[in-house]
């Protein structure tokens, strides 16, 4: 078995947890062949000579989206809780690769099922994460502009009505999880939707676009209890260029 197939398993493996499917594309098995895929390898950190994934960079200083988010927090989310997530990505594909081959325990097979989809969803949902912040002075905050802007519109009534439902949605979220901005191919329509955990309660086949961290580990340090706060300070941050980027990315072509 050549390390490539092992992976291309291991892919089509992480589509039960919904968003790592959308992420990579609607056919994981050919992620970076298709033209609406959000993440390629580089982005993911993969590495084909390990066959293990990597913490990438984050894209910018842990200091540039202060006072909204201090360096400390950000330094801890991404190099120790991140870190973690991509570790649990590759143990859980070893173990699957070892049960595969005989070596394993074949009886902990859902264990590493459930391990991939958590670990695997942590990986994708964070990569997103700090891709979809940008400094105020690099385009954070506002509104974005253009086609999406006009489709936030149509999907939500209003831009302020998104904006309250998405905030409100990301503050109701029960314990660790996210609030999401996502493409819902089928309504062909943009939805806001909650996440629990790093993975459990997306639909299928949604295309994650924007999505904010309420685990508390995204802002305890700073803003302690206050879950609101944070979440009015990461509107400030949001990097619209690159939501609308994806979206573009992901959007059906609609005759005029
Ligand atoms: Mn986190």
């Amino acid at each position: 078995m050549t390390h490539d197939l092992t992976r291309r398993q291991a892919l089509g493996t992480m589509g039960a947890g919904a968003v790592a499917l959308s992420a990579l594309g609607a056919t994981p098995s050919i992620a970076n062949a298709a033209s609406n895929s959000l993440l390629d390898d580089h982005d993911l950190g993969y590495d084909p000579n390990t066959n293990e994934y990597t913490l990438p960079d984050l894209p910018y200083p842990y200091d540039a989206l202060a006072p909204h988010i201090d360096a400390q927090t950000m330094e801890i989310h991404h190099d120790k809780h991140h870190a973690g997530y991509v570790r649990g990505l590759n143990n859980a594909l070893k173990q699957l690769a070892a049960i595969r081959d005989g070596s394993g325990d074949i009886a902990l097979t859902q264990h590493w099922q459930r391990q991939l989809s958590f670990h695997a969803g942590g990986h994708i949902n964070h990569t997103l994460f700090w891709s979809g912040m940008a400094p105020q002075s690099k385009g954070g905050g506002g509104q974005p502009a253009g086609r999406l802007n006009k489709d936030i519109r149509t999907s939500f009534g209003s831009y302020d009505a998104f904006t309250t439902h998405f905030k409100k949605a990301a503050a109701t979220v029960e314990g660790s999880g996210w609030a999401w901005l996502v493409y819902e191919p089928i309504a062909q329509q943009l939805m806001v939707l909650q996440m629990e955990n790093q993975q459990k309660m997306l639909f299928a086949g949604v295309t994650p676009l924007l999505g904010i961290d309420v685990w508390e580990h995204a802002y305890y340090l700073n803003y302690q209890n206050r879950r609101t706060d944070y979440i009015d300070a990461f509107m400030n941050v949001i990097n619209w260029p690159e939501i609308a980027a994806r979206y573009q990315r992901v959007r059906p072509l609609r005759a005029p």
